[in-house]
């Protein structure tokens, strides 16, 4: 572990400290729109269709997908998730995925860009408001990216991300209800663009903050990352952050088979049922999740720390 905290000072970004207030503005516009019925419900519908699939980009897509290579997939469903992905807004595939590489390999370390031990705001927004800390550059060129840095679609989407991500991400989910339905543009935009944005910006962060802080840790009790049904329910299944972060590389990123709180392990299945998801790796029951098998990795985790390792 790197002990180089005191000497990390903060550098704040003003000019995203002042977009992020911005968006939060707006997004409260739409919150008002709502309550006060001003927005018609087919747009709420569009809006909701639409955090859906920004859902499907981060979860099966540039989480699940590109940053772990859990499964494999056929080029269209490579091409949707893009889509998906850029609607999220969150980085292109291949920032994501490096960031959150980076964060696997050194969970919880200064080399790790959302550090949760840096508190509850650090690792939930803070990260994105100021410089991040030399060691996240340094470490983090240890990480082999090769195999997206070979990837079409991810370089097509990095390319071009500029001119696609506020694209997808906010004038496709103004227009339509504007020019659909005769929607006010404004309120489309405050509901469709900027709430809708904020609801899936937030409940991904509780990935990095919440399920880093409270929860069970039934996989590996010496790691941060906890089970935490609440952030589950909210990211469509990504809140069993012990499993995944004992498991990286299991598709489902949770023990148990249940589609209930894991929406996106429905979504990768029925992917591969129509043939366009391949190579799903899991963790076989033969490996035994029982407290037998446990019990055995707990003595093999405490002859580890025993040995400074
Ligand atoms: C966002 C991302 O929100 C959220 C990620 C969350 C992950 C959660 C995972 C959990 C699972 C999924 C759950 C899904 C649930 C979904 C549910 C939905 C309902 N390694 O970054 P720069 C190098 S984004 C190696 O500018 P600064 C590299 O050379 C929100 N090298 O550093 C890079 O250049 P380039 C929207 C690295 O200057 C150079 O350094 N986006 C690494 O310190 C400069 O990098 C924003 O708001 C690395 N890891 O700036 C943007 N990192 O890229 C905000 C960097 O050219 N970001 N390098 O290769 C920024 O403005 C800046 O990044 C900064 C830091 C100010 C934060
Ligand atoms: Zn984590
Ligand atoms: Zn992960």
């Amino acid at each position: 572990m790197s002990s180089s905290k005191p000497d990390y000072k903060f550098a704040i970004v003003w000019r995203n400290v002042f977009v992020f207030l911005l968006y939060h503005y707006v997004a409260l516009q739409g919150v008002y729109y709502i309550l006060s019925l001003t927005v018609q419900w087919r747009t709420l519908l569009w809006g909701y269709i639409i955090l859906l699939c920004n859902a499907q980009g981060i979860t099966s897509g540039v989480h699940r997908l590109w940053a772990h290579r859990s499964y494999k997939a056929k080029l269209p469903l490579k091409i949707l998730l893009c889509v998906f992905q850029t609607i999220g807004f969150q980085n292109s595939i291949y920032e994501w995925a490096r960031d959150h590489r980076v964060h696997h390999k050194f969970t919880d370390t200064d080399a790790d860009p959302h550090n949760s031990t840096r508190g509850f705001f650090f690792s939930h927004m803070g990260w994105l408001l100021v410089r991040k800390h030399p060691d996240v550059f340094a470490k983090g060129k240890t990480v082999d990216m090769s195999d997206l840095e070979a990837d079409p679609v991810v370089r097509f989407q990095r390319k071009y991300y500029v001119l696609l991500a506020p694209t997808l991400c906010f004038v496709v989910p103004t227009v339509v209800p504007w020019y659909c339905w005769n929607e006010d543009a404004y309120v489309a935009f405050a509901v469709c663009g900027m709430l809708r944005y904020l609801i899936s910006l937030h409940c991904t962060w509780l990935v990095n903050s919440a399920a880093h802080i409270w929860g069970t840790k039934p996989y590996n009790r010496y790691i941060r990352p906890s089970e935490n049904v609440w952030v589950s329910a909210l990211t469509q299944g990504e809140g069993w952050h012990n499993y995944h972060h004992t498991f990286p590389w299991d598709y489902k990123a949770a023990e148990l088979d249940s589609y209930s709180g894991n929406m996106s392990t429905a979504f990768i299945d029925f992917m591969a049922k129509i043939g366009l998801a391949y190579d799903l790796k899991t963790v076989p029951p033969a490996m035994g999740l029982t407290l037998g098998w446990w019990e055995e990795e707990k003595h093999s985790s405490d002859h580890h720390r025993e040995a400074g390792r």
